[in-house]
This record gives C-alpha cells, sequence and structure tokens, in this order.
C-alpha cells in the first residue's frame, strides 16, 4: 500500500491519503497524494490564505505601486523580514506596507470612509507614486465593502492616478493557490490592453511567473538582453505596473512558475494568441535548455549557445567541487508549491544529493506527480503537512539538511536538523549559473558548518563543544 499513516495524524484518518512512498517499480497513479483540497480541520495547516497568494506572492512584487491591503493591519505582516522581492525601485514596494487597520467598529458600521481617506492619503504621502492595488481582505469582504466602487470614485477624483482591485479575501480558496488565480484573472480583465509599449527589438517577451527572489529576474532578464530580447514586462518581480499593463503586445510568453501565472499565459493565449513557453531559470542543464529554447522560438539559436558556452566554462569547475562533496547527502525538499518539481531531479543530477522527501503546501496533484516522478526511490510526498507531521518525518528520514520556509525551517533546527531556506534563499539569487553555484555553496555550509556541533550542546549539562565532541566543563 502506497499510502503513509503518520503515527502522529492516526487521529485524523482523513490524513492518510495525503502522503505516499514511493515505492520500488509502483507506478504514479497509485502513489499520487490527494491534493489542493481544502485543509482539514484540526491539522494545523501551515499553507498560506487566498488573500496571501494574491498579495503577498504575486501583487506586491510590483515595484512602483502603492500595495494597499482593507483590513486588519496583521493582514499586512507578511513583508521585509520574510519576503525578499527587491526591486531596481529602491525597493519602494517592501520598504513600505499599508493597511486600512479595520477594526471592531468598523466591521459593525462599515470601512468605506475610512479606505477612501487611507488611499487619499498615501497617494499624498508619496507624491510620486500614481498607482496602486487595493486588496480586500476577509474582515472587509464579509462585512460587503464595496472596493471597486471606491477605487472608481477615488479614479475620477484624482485622475492622474490608476487603482487595481484585487478581490481575493483569504476566505477565496483552499490556500494561496486561489489567491493567484484570481488575481492572475483580475490583472488581465482589468488592465491588460490599457497601455501601448515602445516597441524595441524583432523579439519580444513577456516574462511571467517570475518573482524576483534576492533578484532571481535580473539574472534571467540579464540573459534574455544579451539574446537581444525585449522583455515587455515581468509579471510580477520587478514589474512594473504599466509594462504590465502592455503584456499584450508580446510575440510570446516566457513562462517560469507554472503553478502560480500559468492562468494568464493561458487567457492571454486564448484572447491575443500568444504562445505560452514554459522554461526554468533552476539549474545548469534546465537553464541551458530553457534558453536553447527561447532561442529556438526566433531563430536565433547561436546567441543562446555563446551564452551557455561562456556560462557553463565559467562555473561549472566550481559546482563540480561542491558536487564531489554533496555527494550522497539527504535533502528533504519541503517547499510551498512548484519548486519541489523545478529542483529534485536536477539537484541529484548537478550537486548529487539525494531527495528523501518531497512536500508541497499547496500544490495541485499535477505538481505532486512531477515532483514524485523526479525524486528518488523510497521517497515520502507529503500534500500539505502539519507541524508534527514534518518532524515525525525527520526524525525517521533523518536528513543531513532539509530546504524549507521560515517556520519549518527553525522547527528543524530544535530538533538539530539544518534548514535552508527554499523560499527566500540564504544567499541568493538562486537562478541563472552563477545562482545555481550560490544554492550549492548554501547547501554546503548549512550541512557543514561547525556552527551545528553547538546545537549539540546540552547547557544544563555544563558541556563545552571541543574538536572531538563534547565535554564536561571542568
Ligand atoms: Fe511559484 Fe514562487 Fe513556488 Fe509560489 Fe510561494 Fe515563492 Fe514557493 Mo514561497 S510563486 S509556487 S506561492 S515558485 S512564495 S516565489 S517560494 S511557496 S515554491
Amino acid at each position: 500500500m502506497p499510502y503513509h499513516e503518520f503515527e502522529c495524524s492516526k487521529c485524523i484518518p482523513e490524513r492518510k491519503k495525503h502522503a505516499v512512498v514511493k515505492g520500488p517499480g509502483e507506478t504514479l497513479a497509485d502513489a499520487l497524494p490527494l491534493g489542493y483540497l481544502n485543509t482539514i480541520p484540526g491539522t494545523i495547516s501551515e499553507r498560506g490564505c487566498a488573500y496571501c497568494g494574491a498579495k503577498h506572492v504575486i501583487g506586491t512584487p510590483m515595484k512602483d505601486v502603492i500595495h494597499m491591503s482593507h483590513g486588519p493591519v496583521g493582514c499586512t505582516y507578511d513583508t521585509w523580514q520574510t519576503k525578499r522581492y527587491i526591486s531596481d525601485n529602491d525597493n519602494f514596494q517592501l520598504k513600505y506596507t499599508y493597511a486600512t487597520d479595520m477594526k471592531e467598529k468598523h466591521i459593525v458600521f462599515g470601512a468605506e470612509k475610512l479606505l477612501k481617506q487611507n488611499i487619499i492619503e498615501a497617494f499624498k504621502a508619496f507624491p510620486k507614486i500614481k498607482r496602486m492595488t487595493l486588496y480586500q481582505t476577509c474582515a472587509s469582504a464579509l462585512i460587503g465593502d464595496d472596493i471597486n466602487a471606491i477605487a472608481d470614485e477615488v479614479m475620477e477624483e484624482l485622475p492622474d492616478v490608476d487603482i487595481f482591485v484585487c478581490n481575493s479575501p483569504g476566505f477565496g480558496g483552499p490556500s494561496q493557490s486561489g489567491g493567484h488565480h484570481k488575481i492572475n484573472i483580475a490583472w488581465i480583465n482589468q488592465k491588460v490592453g490599457n497601455v501601448e509599449p515602445k516597441i524595441t527589438s524583432d523579439y519580444v517577451i513577456n516574462y511571467v511567473g517570475e518573482y524576483n527572489i534576492q533578484g532571481d529576474q535580473e539574472v534571467m532578464v540579464d540573459y534574455f538582453k544579451r539574446m537581444g530580447i525585449q522583455v515587455l514586462s515581468t509579471f510580477t518581480g520587478n514589474g512594473s505596473y504599466d509594462d504590465l499593463r502592455a503584456m499584450h503586445r508580446a510575440h510570446l510568453n516566457v513562462l517560469e512558475c507554472a503553478r502560480s501565472a500559468e492562468y494568464i499565459c493561458n487567457e492571454l493565449r486564448q484572447r491575443y494568441g500568444t504562445p505560452r513557453l514554459d522554461i526554468d531559470g533552476f539549474g545548469f542543464e534546465p537553464l541551458s535548455a530553457s534558453l536553447r529554447k527561447v532561442a529556438m522560438f526566433f531563430g536565433i539559436e547561436e546567441r543562446a549557445e555563446a551564452i551557455i558556452a561562456e556560462e557553463t566554462a565559467r562555473w561549472q569547475p566550481e559546482l563540480d567541487w561542491y558536487k564531489e562533496r554533496l555527494k550522497g547527502k539527504r535533502v528533504c525538499l519541503w517547499p510551498g508549491g512548484s519548486k519541489l518539481w523545478h529542483w529534485a531531479h536536477v539537484i541529484h543530477a548537478e550537486m548529487g544529493v539525494d531527495v528523501v522527501s518531497v512536500y508541497t503546501k499547496f500544490g495541485h496533484q499535477g505538481d505532486m506527480e512531477k515532483g514524485i516522478a523526479r525524486c528518488e526511490e523510497g521517497a515520502l510526498a507529503i500534500d500539505d503537512p502539519n507541524e508534527l507531521e514534518g518532524l515525525e518525518a525527520m526524525y525517521n528520514l533523518k536528513p543531513d539538511v532539509i530546504f524549507t520556509g521560515k517556520r519549518p525551517g527553525e522547527v528543524a533546527k530544535k530538533i538539530r536538523v539544518p534548514y535552508l531556506n527554499a523560499h527566500a534563499y540564504h544567499n541568493g539569487p538562486y537562478k541563472g549559473f552563477e545562482g545555481w553555484v550560490r544554492f550549492a555553496r548554501d547547501i554546503y555550509n548549512a550541512i557543514y558548518s561547525p556552527i551545528h556541533k553547538l546545537a549539540y550542546l546540552d547547557i544544563s549539562k555544563d558541556e563545552i563543544a571541543t574538536d572531538k565532541g563534547f565535554e564536561t566543563r571542568q
């Protein structure tokens, strides 16, 4: 039986079908865990909500915009210290956080006036910024505040500003993935086609599903520019609001994270006939294949080959140095969504590590299928895990390192398992040839850092760490 039952979740029998072990020779059809369902009450899921997926993942990376949440101030918590989608606009989108700060009295009497006052105040405080995104939250959606009407009123009173309204309250889907979908569709419905861009090349793309985590977008855009390609917009990392209104004029949508942004690509294909090409910026081989595919579309293959040859010659020896030292290390690959399949096979092939477990917090079954197909036999695959399941898995699998987010990462440290931040990275960017070497270096440091010796120190026994292990203090 491929399903895996956690000891700690025996009291929640519905959880059983959310984890499987990839047995030898097993077909994927027998072994897919259930996915993208409502979280089972009582399991203390670690997912984000639909508002989080819309605002904190896709909306906020837009750089020249005031991002206003209409709701309690706590909804805006996820910002500077957890999100690292930097921009070349002095990180304006990360430095400032805006909320209308709804309180109980607004729930009773409504908060539309409060919202309008906040929008006008925010534009006054930053007179150079003329664009805003407005996010619905559970609190304002439940009382029925009409944020579209307020946005229209403000745009009439201040004709030089433009406001995008995102109706994706926290309860608008089983996880952040529901919010990805909603904001994709809202953007194309409200904004695409409103601006005509200046075309400067025969090769024009939108770079989609790329959020510039620690500079990923800038690395990739540099390759495209070296190939003579004009990147009309990036959806949305380091992206500009008005560039994204001109997405309809690209010749090709180059899609990086299919989990979060395939919806807008599919709509652009239907409405404007723009083809979609899925690529992968992680790992020498997938990245080289991706650059080749984009080049082949435009018939400029030799330009891609030149970049691949130059970058590989520069970085391959460093990657190999790390591969030598990381060979056979056991990894739990526990990101939120699509990174399980972006990374699963290539970290084994190019860095030598073995993937002993994959999980996804909100991925769909297709994501899990690709992830399981690419990880090692015997690996444990978990959908929407809770904290106790993560702990049990680490005790059983004894990984050398786990790649995950901050919250489960801190839990792992407590049981002395090193963790690497798969979401915001430690010392990124991780995309691009140099980025991939940075990733390998971070894994190496996570595993081999002498700091982990200190983690074994039991200060209640008055021990000290020495080169030979632990000794009682004299
Ligand atoms: Fe796509 Fe992302 Fe991811 Fe995602 Fe995310 Fe992220 Fe992630 Mo954190 S858009 S699915 S909702 S690659 S924020 S940049 S790292 S969980 S695996």
